[in-house]
């Protein structure tokens, strides 16, 4: 091979910036819109998806966006999630307030079923993505969902 031509792939490599690749997210995760997400295959309580994600270095997820909402309405469908899953905002510090899990703080974006958050029976403190409904729903904690985690 000619040295020109060695030289152009050489800088070739170096010179295409990570903006325009694929985002490396690592075997079983899926990428969209600069995250990685990690789809369970089984079901579990809040407690235990959280843990389950802290053990993979991500946490539970926390939808941002309608395009993101979307996403994951998608990847619920494809994969059988038929009642949904776990997102990771929780009013259990205080009844009616759904704060972020990971910093206390009202989500920027909200996608709540008419007339959810409910608390229905006073017993649900944590929140899920319902698949058959399209949209945000307090629940008891104690259900069993399939778990997204997310990281960067
Ligand atoms: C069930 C539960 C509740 C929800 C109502 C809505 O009782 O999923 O969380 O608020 O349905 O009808
Ligand atoms: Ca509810």
């Amino acid at each position: 091979m000619k040295m020109k031509t060695l030289l152009v792939m050489f800088i070739g490599v170096f010179a295409i910036p990570e903006s325009v690749t694929a985002h490396q997210c690592g075997r079983g995760w899926a990428s969209f819109e600069n995250n990685c997400y990690y789809f369970s295959t089984s079901t579990m309580n809040f407690k235990d998806a959280m843990i389950s994600c802290y053990n993979r270095g991500s946490s539970l997820l926390v939808i941002r966006n309608s395009r993101e909402d979307k996403w994951v309405d998608l990847q619920c469908r494809l994969r059988g999630y038929l009642n949904g899953v776990w997102l990771g905002f929780s009013d259990i510090q205080r009844e009616g307030h759904m704060v972020a899990i990971s910093d206390s703080r009202k989500p920027g974006y909200v996608n709540w079923i008419g007339g959810e958050p409910n608390n229905a029976v006073g017993k649900e403190h944590c929140a899920m993505y319902w698949t058959a409904r399209r949209g945000w729903n307090d629940t008891q904690c104690s259900d069993r969902l399939h778990v997204v985690c997310t990281k960067k």
